[in-house]
């Protein structure tokens, strides 16, 4: 649903800045936010606690804005659509945009607008090594923090090592979470997460105390040298595609379009 609460050039008086003179004088700042919701329940029953107050919010974005001093107004947007969709959890999207108005030029603002929104991911968690269950739900505490909800996770699968067969068997299961980070931020928590609990890399597929793969990042279809969305091999792999059948028969494949319930039955 495209409804949305706006909040339009707040005035707050702040120290963000480049140059040694905006440090230390400040300047006044527009802020603009324009905070995505579903406004149906709300509207059905014509109550505040249905949707986010946006008096609440305003205060909070006075507040947050002030907390710390950054270089660049970038920073300063980026950082409000993460604290207010982490905060407001009927928020799905926040579009910040801020303002320097009163630069000394011949010109209305400079400004710089940010967009974050809560995205779905499903993902895939395996391990054989050490003790694999509790390598794998140790992960899932590990991934479930400000930015990451851990909303369903399939039960834990008994799995045959598929290419490099010389190994131990693994454990394998996946998850839906819910992210209002970029893939390419998702994929560094999983890597930290990975070295946390150990994770050696010694050869391509080695055995390993855990794997974490992203799979499906809502309906994006992307790739660059470190990432590719959707998993370039989920659909060739039973042990990725039954625990997610479990979760999600009726998630997508943008590419193969195809539910994963058709290619778990393919395989
Ligand atoms: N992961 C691999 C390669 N082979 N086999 C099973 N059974 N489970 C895995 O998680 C797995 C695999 C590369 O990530
Ligand atoms: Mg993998
Ligand atoms: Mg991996």
């Amino acid at each position: 649903m495209d409804n949305y609460i706006t909040l339009k050039n707040i005035e707050i008086f702040a120290y963000h800045g480049v140059h040694e003179s905006e440090k230390k004088n400040g300047q006044r700042f527009l802020v603009t936010a324009k905070l995505f919701l579903n406004t149906e329940k709300a509207t059905q029953n014509d109550s505040v606690s249905d949707t986010e107050n946006y008096s609440l919010i305003l205060k909070d974005i006075k507040e947050e804005f002030l907390r710390e001093n950054y270089n660049l107004i970038e920073t300063v947007a980026d950082k409000l659509t993460l604290f207010l969709l982490g905060k407001y959890n009927k928020l799905t999207k926040a579009v910040i945009t801020v303002k320097k108005p009163d630069l000394p030029y011949a010109m209305e603002y400079a400004g710089v607008t940010a967009t974050r929104e809560k995205s779905t991911v499903y993902i895939g968690l395996g391990a054989n090594l050490g003790n694999k269950e509790e390598n794998i739900k140790n992960a899932l505490k590990l991934i479930d923090c400000a930015t990451v909800r851990i909303v369903k996770v399939s039960s834990f699968y008994n799995t045959k090592p598929e290419g490099f067969l010389e190994q131990p068997d693994f454990l394998n299961a996946c998850a839906r979470i819910e992210t209002i980070l970029t893939p390419n931020e998702l994929l560094r928590l999983f890597k930290e997460t990975e070295i946390k609990l150990k994770r050696e890399r010694s050869f391509k597929n080695a055995p390993r105390t855990i794997d974490i793969d992203i799979l499906l990042f809502g309906n994006l279809i992307t790739e660059s040298g470190e990432l590719t969305i959707p998993h370039p091999r989920m659909h060739q792999r039973k042990f990725v595609l039954e625990p997610l059948n479990e979760i999600a028969p009726f998630a997508y494949h943008p590419i193969l379009a195809e539910r994963v319930c058709h290619l778990f039955e393919e395989i």
